[in-house]
């Protein structure tokens, strides 16, 4: 079993219900088990004129190879009616691999760490939670990270 980090975002159809579906549904794939769930956190979007998202983050313990759970939180977010219609729209459910166990993926399909997280209070405010002191696969810190990412305009629900 590998410890995985999920970043989870809703900014459409009552955001909170939608990570609480997916936390259910995150809890019941094969191989895997649901070992936390931080705080949820409501702030605006990175891009102007979308609604605010909630954003939360879940650690799993699974044995689910890489991709094979990428594609597991690809079916859930498509389950909850996920519409791509462009790169960064508002979304029911966002499902980002933040950290898969101590690996560095860089694969067409799979960037892990996960490309943005660094600079997201969204992302490392609620991994803190869950993972306090913990360094990147690639050397970094997350204490590192979060001193240069001020907690502003994060509200904790
Ligand atoms: N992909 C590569 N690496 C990963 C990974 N580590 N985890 C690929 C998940 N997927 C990964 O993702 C596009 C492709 O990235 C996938 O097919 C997968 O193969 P997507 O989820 O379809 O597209 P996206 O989410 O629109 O793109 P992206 O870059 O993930 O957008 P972001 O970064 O999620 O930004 N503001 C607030 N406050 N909170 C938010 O959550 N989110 C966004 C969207 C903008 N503003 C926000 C928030
Ligand atoms: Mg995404």
């Amino acid at each position: 079993m590998e410890r995985v980090y999920i970043g989870m975002g809703s900014n459409l159809a009552a955001p909170a219900e939608q990570l609480r579906e997916a936390l259910k549904a995150l809890g019941q794939l094969p191989h895997t088990r649901l070992s936390g769930v931080s705080s949820f956190y409501v702030s605006d979007s990175l891009l102007p004129g979308q609604p605010r998202y909630t954003n939360a983050v879940a650690a799993l313990d699974t044995a689910l190879e890489p991709l094979a759970l990428l594609d597991a939180l690809q079916a859930i977010e498509n389950g909850q009616g996920r519409e791509r219609l462009e790169r960064w729209g508002p979304r029911t459910l966002d499902l980002d691999i933040l950290l898969f166990g101590d690996r560095l993926i860089d694969e067409p399909r799979l960037k892990v760490p996960h490309y943005h997280m660094q600079a997201r209070a969204f992302v490392l405010y609620p991994l803190a939670e869950l993972a306090p002191g913990i360094t990147l696969a690639d050397g970094r810190a997350l204490d590192g990270l979060l001193a240069a990412c001020p907690f502003e305009g994060l509200e904790r629900l």
